[in-house]
């Protein structure tokens, strides 16, 4: 058998000239979602299913937000109806406990959900911190984020960061809302109080997450556990139907309005 290989000079040409071209294609780019937890997978899936471009940007190496701990780092996952469709749609195998309930392995939930993401198309970019966003007047709206590799913001270094623009922002960084919170901050005149998210009432939580996922300012979305920080809503531990939900719904929504302007 013979491996094929090459000098080391050429490999480091490979990966420069092939990041080098996603990233001139991912300076503009139809959606950015901040964070590959289980809300913003779902949605990037949804989104680059139906055509568009869409970047998600991951603060850390690896995947799957919150899943990936399950409950107290038991290795499960809770669910309810009608999340199962979106994790059957991707192919995760779901045990049945009674009353519409469903439990899920977390490793294959955070794979699968991945894979469906990347595999419908969208671009999903590791490493990567998102710390600001672009704002435009007249009328008030994001047009983009702020980003900068984790390891320098982890180095504590002084460098610049870069932009990369879009026609739609969505927030799934989770319970910190990172994203609006910074936009609540920083733009002029933007009228966004983040109420804090509240202690666990898990059946409440799962329906109101959902329903209240959607436009926070015009370009800009919310969409998971993030939703809970921003409109002061309960928590709900380990269940993760309304994060699926959430992701689908904030999918729909942004769908509806990059398709009316
Ligand atoms: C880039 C960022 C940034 C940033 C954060 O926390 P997540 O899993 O988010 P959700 O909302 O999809 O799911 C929440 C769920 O995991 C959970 O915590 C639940 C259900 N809790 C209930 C309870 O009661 O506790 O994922 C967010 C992802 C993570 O991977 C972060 O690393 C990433 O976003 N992230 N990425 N730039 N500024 N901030």
């Amino acid at each position: 058998m013979i491996v094929r290989s090459l000098p080391e000079d050429e490999i480091t040409k490979i990966i420069v000239e092939h990041a080098c071209k996603d990233w001139i294609k991912i300076s503009r780019t139809d959606i950015i979602i901040v964070g590959a937890g289980p809300s913003g997978m779902t949605a990037a899936r949804y989104l680059a299913k139906k055509g568009f471009e869409v970047v998600l940007f991951e603060r850390r190496l690896s995947f799957g937000g919150g899943i990936g701990g399950g409950g107290m780092l038991f290795h499960k996952v809770v669910l309810g109806e009608p999340a199962d469709q979106i994790l059957r749609e991707v192919g995760c195998k779901l045990t049945p406990v009674g009353n519409g309930i469903y439990v899920a392995d977390a490793a294959e939930m955070l794979a699968k959900l991945a894979s469906g993401a990347i595999d419908a198309g969208a671009k999903v970019i590791l490493g990567v911190s998102v710390d600001d966003v672009i704002f435009r007047e007249n009328p008030l709206r994001v047009e983009g984020v702020s980003i900068q590799w984790s390891a320098v913001q982890i180095a504590g270094l002084h460098v610049d960061p870069m932009f990369v623009r879009s026609r739609a922002v969505i927030d799934a960084t989770g319970h910190d809302a990172e994203v609006v919170t910074v936009a609540s901050k920083k733009i002029p005149d933007v009228s966004i109080t983040l109420m804090g998210e509240k202690s666990a009432y898990s059946e409440l939580s799962e329906q109101l997450v959902v329903e209240k996922t959607g436009k926070v300012i015009e370009g800009l979305y919310v969409a998971g556990m993030a939703v809970a920080a921003v409109y002061g809503l309960p928590r709900m531990g380990p269940i993760f139907g309304s994060m699926l939900l959430s992701g689908r719904r904030v999918a729909e929504i942004v769908e509806k309005d990059l398709r009316e302007r």
